[in-house]
């Protein structure tokens, strides 16, 4: 079996209500096999970055799995068609986006997996609710905290508390 890791997904929504999909989401998440220690983050209301449509609601969620990156992802990418996720074109509206944002500390790249997130470190939408998680962590590019300064003209509302 393998080691239990430390892994970081973001959640994104921005068709139907998400809301509704992105609490589903997280119960799907508490459902996973061979992971325990869900947390997820506050929601946040954000503006669509390089990409069209309606605001999002955006959060990050941590937990303890023994899946593999790639059984994480394939199980991601089922609980997205559940929820009816279409592929239109690049960064299209949808109705559920699950992006594995960090697995362990383990750099991946294959065609269908780049671990960490390319773009993480370059958007509040994940910064800031990875913060609340994780407020000491650091990436490639810097701290959390330095990212999130950089970029701060994004505009990003925390939500009540859910
Ligand atoms: N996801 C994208 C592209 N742009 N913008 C916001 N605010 N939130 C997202 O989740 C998001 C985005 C591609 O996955
Ligand atoms: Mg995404
Ligand atoms: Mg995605």
């Amino acid at each position: 079996m393998n080691a239990p890791v430390i892994a970081y997904v973001a959640l994104g929504a921005n068709l139907g209500d998400p809301i509704g999909t992105l609490l589903d989401a997280c119960e799907a998440l508490h459902q996973l096999p061979e992971s325990s220690g869900v947390q997820v983050s506050g929601f946040y209301r954000t503006a669509p970055i390089d990409a069209d449509g309606p605001d999002y609601i955006n959060a990050v969620a941590r937990l303890q799995t023994r899946l593999s990156a790639h059984q994480l992802l394939h199980h991601l990418l089922a609980i997205e068609n559940q929820h009816g996720r279409e592929r239109h074109y690049t960064n299209a509206p949808r109705t559920l986006d699950l992006d594995l944002l960090l697995y362990g500390d383990q750099t991946i790249q294959t065609d269908d997996l780049i671990v960490p997130h390319p773009r993480m470190h370059l958007r509040a939408f994940v910064l800031q609710p990875l913060a609340e998680l994780a407020p000491n962590l650091r990436l490639a590019q810097g701290s959390i905290q330095q990212l999130l300064q950089a970029c701060a003209d994004q505009a990003i509302t925390p939500l009540d508390p859910h």
